[in-house]
């Protein structure tokens, strides 16, 4: 489809950028903040790049004047940060931590007071330790009311000031790390077990959906799904259907579930067979059909793109993380897809693939399926920045960032409803896996994996790019 002319990003369009509270807070135990399994997995050898960790990060905790102050310099429309669950409940329940309630109130008067708009997210991987050592976390039905209680409270205190609400942020890819690859906490590979956690994080979604709808009426709420679109390797019949294998196993898996309260009915058949399926008790559907999300958050940073695997043939595997270019093995699940290069494509050092049009494509799959209001909720360059004589000139990212955008206005040409589009990420930040040294940031961090030198805060030249993005509502990109 090519358009001749390209509509306009609509009016009130929510310009911003995003993070994590893990990633960027740091005071990982000040004022009665509790641990969280990341606080206790960093700690473990050899599970981080040099062995990096959040307890400093880029101290946002302590910084968060200073960071709002620059994102009003930039004319930042909207901010999305996640709140640390074990900064409310250091145990994970019972009475809320009110210094931990307080900090996030300053953070929201601060944003609204500069005419940001605050998108919270209600968890961003940092489950408190207490549950993950009480119960297994994810893993057994009692977290759905536990998170629930934690919600409910962050719907009382903020519900009167916060419009916009992500509820869990990458449950495909956190819990598949966590489950499959053993690269999250708790750093499991069983994909039985796999499935069961991923089912409680459904319903616990779904459950903390429908009380927002009783607390926060006004407000609304949607996951934060990291999608990468899957393209098929070719046009025989066996790659298409390796593609269509991965789109319901990757993608449809999670966002069915989310939109429509089921299960794609070709994965689940396969799970089942294989005894991996989830236990679907009875009142589950009635829960998940009662979760229905009001947008749709999209992480997108890129496509993927399958071809055939056999019985035995390769595994999952894990990502790069040391940004040493073509380095990333291919990975997959046996007899159903792995991935495969795109020849079309340039990647990133850390061999993740630039593709704008995909984005086009992503949003529209999207829109077309679950006909409801999307939200860019990150989409950003990881890279390698220079500091030279006081300024980072990351002309890569305006590229990568300009080009992302472009296909965000064709999407909405398309007749995609897009109500916002965050970058990620505001400041850099610490990448979960990848250290200090794979920079997002509009804002350069002076700290490194073994330092956290200065911390001083320089807008890199895509600041400035950016805030004339915003200052004429993207009539350029
Ligand atoms: C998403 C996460 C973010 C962020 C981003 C970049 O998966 O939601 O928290 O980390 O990816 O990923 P990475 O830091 O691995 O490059």
């Amino acid at each position: 489809m090519q358009h001749r002319q390209l509509k306009d990003f609509p009016d009130g369009f929510l310009w911003g950028a995003a993070s994590a509270a893990y990633q960027v807070e740091g005071a990982w135990n000040a004022d009665g903040k509790g641990e969280s399994v990341w606080d206790v997995f960093t700690r473990e050898p050899g599970r981080t790049f040099k062995g990096s960790n959040g307890e400093v990060a880029v101290d946002h905790y302590h910084r968060y004047a200073e960071d709002v102050a620059l994102m009003a310099e930039m004319g930042m429309k909207a901010y999305r940060f996640s709140v640390s669950w074990p900064r409310i409940f250091p145990d994970g329940r019972g009475t809320p931590n009110e210094a931990g309630l307080a900090f996030y109130d300053r953070l929201i008067d601060a944003l609204l007071a500069n005419g940001i708009e605050p998108v919270l997210t209600l968890y961003h991987w940092d489950l408190p330790q207490a549950l993950q050592a009480e119960y297994g976390g994810w893993e057994d039905r009692r977290i759905i009311a536990d998170f629930a209680h934690y919600c409910v409270t962050l719907f009382q205190r903020f519900g009167g000031k916060v419009k916009y609400w992500v509820s869990l942020n990458e449950q495909n890819y956190n819990l598949t790390n966590a489950y499959q690859l053993g690269t999250h906490p708790p750093a499991v590979q069983d994909r039985k077990r796999f499935f069961c956690a991923n089912h409680h994080a459904f319903l616990a979604n779904a459950t903390m959906i429908a009380a927002f709808r009783q607390h926060v009426p006004q407000g609304q709420i949607g996951p934060s799904f990291a999608y990468s679109p899957a393209y098929p390797a070719s046009s025989a019949p066996a790659d298409m259907l390796a593609f269509e294998n991965a789109e319901e196993f990757t993608n449809y898996w999670w966002l069915d579930t989310y939109c429509f309260g089921r299960y794609p009915q070709a994965a689940l058949a396969h799970l089942q067979a294989a005894g991996e399926a989830p236990d679907i008790l009875p009142g589950d559907e009635a829960i998940l059909r009662n979760g229905r999300p009001d947008f749709i958050g999209v992480n997108y940073y890129q496509t993927l793109t399958f071809t055939e695997n056999s019985l035995d043939g390769v595994t999952m595997q894990r990502i790069n993380t040391t940004g040493q270019k073509g380095t990333t093995p291919a990975s997959g699940v046996p007899g159903l897809y792995k991935t495969a290069p795109n020849p079309n494509l340039t990647t990133t050092n850390w061999d993740w693939s630039i593709d704008p049009t995909g984005l086009r494509i992503g949003l529209r799959r999207l829109a077309s399926r679950y006909a409801l209001p999307l939200m860019i909720t990150e989409n950003g360059l990881g890279e390698f920045d220079q500091l030279e004589h006081g300024k980072v000139h990351d002309s890569y990212r305006i590229d990568y960032l300009r080009s992302h955008l472009h296909a965000c206005r064709e999407a909405i040409t398309d007749g995609v409803d897009l109500i916002g589009y965050c970058a990620w990420s505001f400041t850099d930040i610490l990448s979960w896996l990848n250290g200090y040294q794979k920079r997002y940031g509009f804002v350069y961090i002076d700290r490194d994996e073994t330092d956290a030198k200065t911390l001083q805060r320089i807008p890199k030249d895509s600041f400035y790019w950016y805030q004339g993005v915003i200052a004429n509502n993207g009539a350029d990109v």
